[in-house]
């Protein structure tokens, strides 16, 4: 019979999380991940800005903070520094694909060695739920009352497709953790990501699609709905790029 443990890279500290958040569910499988290859007592762990880095209450191994939008290039220059630790960045949508969003475009174009995790919840949550580039049309958020409208807004980006356009990333894949064989396959996706970087192909890319039931106003059991019927048809998971795949 299995047994579940708590993650090593987890302290039993409680999570500042609003409760449902699936910021939650990421670090977990994150931290799972991190013991699968191996790596709980050297992975190096680059924080963003968001409530992605209310994990740093009880992540247990190292961690750099960046500056908002920069953990691509804190990233780039960890690993330069140290090329046989594990090094991962975990930044929300906001942090990535909007004040980050040079950072990341350049260091996946670069096929810098190391690994990004993009929580995309379609907002700012930290700060009050504010409209990200990824909040989606017609999404109503404390920056568009009236809902996201292309013709003045633009649409949202999807960074999979970008990403995975560019020559040098080796694998870009997208989950979404509303149902547990999301969850699954997600925590499988970025396995296989860190046994990538650890054999040193390059540039990984996880976009997990999550949620922030405290700005998008909807109880945790509703926003598996509304991913359902709003944020998975327009942001399709699935394996982008795999270049092991082609071998
Ligand atoms: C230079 C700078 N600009 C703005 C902020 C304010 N700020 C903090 S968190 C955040 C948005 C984070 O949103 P996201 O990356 O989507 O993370 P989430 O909270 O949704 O997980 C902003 C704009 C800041 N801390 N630093
Ligand atoms: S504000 Fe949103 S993203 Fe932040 S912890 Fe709460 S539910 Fe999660
Ligand atoms: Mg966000």
């Amino acid at each position: 019979m299995a047994e579940y443990k708590r993650a090593s890279s987890i302290l039993s500290t409680p999570s500042g999380f609003c409760p449902g958040c699936m910021h939650s569910t990421a670090i977990k499988i994150i931290a799972e991940a991190v013991d699968a290859v191996g790596q709980s007592e050297t992975a190096m762990h680059i924080l963003p800005v968001g409530c992605s880095t209310l994990n740093l209450a009880y992540w247990k191994g190292d961690m750099i903070g960046a500056a908002h939008g920069r953990a691509s290039a804190v990233a780039t220059g960890f690993k330069r520094c140290a090329p046989d630790r594990l090094v991962f960045a975990y930044q929300g949508d906001g942090d990535l694909a909007a004040i980050g969003l040079a950072e990341i475009m350049s260091a996946a174009n670069r096929g810098e060695n190391f690994t990004v995790i993009f929580a995309n919840n379609q907002t700012y949550g930290m700060t009050g739920g504010q409209m990200a580039p990824t909040t989606l049309v017609g999404q109503k958020t404390t920056t568009c009352r009236e809902g996201r409208n292309p013709e003045s807004m633009g649409y949202p980006l999807k960074m999979c497709e970008l990403i995975s356009n560019l020559e040098a990333p080796y694998f870009v894949a997208r989950y979404a953790l509303n149902t547990p064989k999301g969850v699954i396959d997600a925590r499988k996706g970025i396995t296989k990501a860190f046994k990538y970087q650890l054999e040193g192909k390059g540039f990984t890319f996880i976009e997990l699609l999550t949620n922030c039931p405290t700005n998008w106003k909807l109880s945790p059991l509703a926003t598996i709905d509304y991913m359902n019927s709003n944020t998975i048809p327009y942001f399709v998971p699935g394996v982008y790029k795999d270049k092991g795949a082609q071998l």
